[in-house]
């Protein structure tokens, strides 16, 4: 989308509306009533986002994809596919993604979640046959399955799915330096928006899960329109941006991703845009420390993210405790988020569209958005991954 630097004024000329943006009417104020008119929105959705809070990434960068090596794991249950991700055009030192493949022995096709890990591919199993991706990184270990129960990976491929994942740090160390990852490998002055406005690491995060994207479509295991992308936190907040700007992504599962994911950043009394600014400057670009203590004034809120989901299925899964995630102000984005959901044909929130433990996850119960929470803090685990699987089954067509 071409900038109009007139629509995309600073935080300090933005008039402040406590409300929330209307996802169906435009910036100019236009009402926005069918599907082609979403489309014109949606493109502008994208381009305030970009430009108010995560910063332009690039296009998508060419890609080739070497498999390492393709072995038999976990006692015979699934293959493992070892593949490096790398930009073709881009200088032979820039950063190559290492992604770990594990599907079900012996099946054709399978949906697949792609997660971003923060350990290592290797601490998502218990098979030290796993490459040790953790090159010495902030959380790394050499320890293979410190993350198994995080994870669940065999889980996921008793039910018919597969799973990939890859090292965040391989696209970017999540430091607030600009000069590692991928970020250095871009001239600043070739990204779409105006100085300010450039990717930060959610966005760098987000653009690698979309380069996996594109690999994992060339592979024939892969069903490649049943991808779902999943994190917990900050990378649950990056795989809400992929799955937000990418329709390829088939569903979305943003993890107690919070401020910055799926919770408002209006009215947020856990982490504030302020806070999180201060705390991760590097997250999001340079224009978005402006709202802090202005919320009132960005043009958009983070249920329109969820928003640029639609149609497509979103799980918002949140745990009763997670208080700084704010599972309350996430469940109030999709609650406003769901109207489109309603425009573009698919049913969004089924009855009040949130569950909680105890609650089985059906047709009956749950629709294409839904927040399902559980007894818990900040974590993931198995508990949370028997909801998710049960929310990919209603909308993936599962085993062959
Ligand atoms: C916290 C941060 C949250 C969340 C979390 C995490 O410190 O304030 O936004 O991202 O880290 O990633 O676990």
């Amino acid at each position: 989308m071409v900038l109009d630097t007139d629509a995309f004024p600073p935080a300090s000329r933005l008039p402040s509306n406590p409300d929330l943006p209307d996802p169906l009417e435009t910036l100019a104020g236009e009402p926005v009533s069918t599907p082609a008119e979403w489309r014109a929105r949606r493109s502008e959705l994208e381009a305030l986002f970009r430009y108010y809070v995560y910063g332009y990434a690039p296009g998508p960068e060419p890609i080739a994809a070497d498999v390492d090596r393709t072995e038999s794991v976990l006692d015979g249950k699934a293959t493992l596919l070892e593949a490096t991700i790398r930009f073709v055009d881009l200088p032979d030192d820039a950063p190559t993604i290492e992604l770990a493949l594990f599907v079900p022995t012996d099946v054709n096709e399978v949906p697949v979640f792609l997660g971003l890990n923060r350990e290592g591919n290797h601490a998502v199993v218990d098979d030290d046959a796993v490459t040790i991706t953790d090159r010495g990184r902030r959380f790394g270990t050499d320890e293979c399955g410190t993350q198994r129960k995080y994870w669940c990976v065999e889980r996921i491929l008793e039910r018919g799915y597969g799973f990939a994942t890859y090292h965040c740090a391989d696209i970017d160390p999540d430091r607030d330096d600009f000069t590692d990852g991928i970020h250095p490998y871009y001239d600043t002055d070739d990204l779409p928006g105006p100085p300010g406005t450039e990717w930060g690491t959610l966005a760098a995060w987000a653009w690698g899960l979309q380069r996996c994207v594109d690999y994992l479509r060339t592979e024939s295991v892969v069903r490649s329109d049943e991808i779902a992308v999943v994190g917990h936190s900050r990378r649950g907040k990056a795989a809400l941006l992929a799955g937000a700007t990418d329709e390829r992504i088939g569903l979305v599962v943003p993890h107690q991703s919070g401020t910055g994911g799926c919770a408002l950043s209006r009215d947020n009394d856990q982490e504030s845009v302020a806070r999180i600014n201060g705390t991760f400057p590097h997250w999001f670009n340079d224009v978005f420390p402006a709202f802090g203590s202005r919320e009132s004034r960005l043009p958009v809120d983070q249920h329109l993210l969820v928003a640029l989901v639609a149609p497509r299925p979103l799980l918002d899964t949140e745990g009763s405790r997670d208080y700084w995630a704010n599972p309350g102000r996430a469940y109030d984005a999709l609650q406003a988020a769901a109207p489109v959901y309603d425009l573009l044909g698919a049913e969004g929130l089924v009855g009040t569209g949130r569950l909680s433990d105890g609650d089985e996850l059906t047709a009956e119960t749950a629709d294409t958005l839904c927040q399902y929470r559980r007894e818990t803090g900040h974590t993931l685990n198995r508990g949370y991954w028997d909801v998710i699987l049960e929310f990919a089954d209603l909308h993936f067509s599962r085993r062959d």
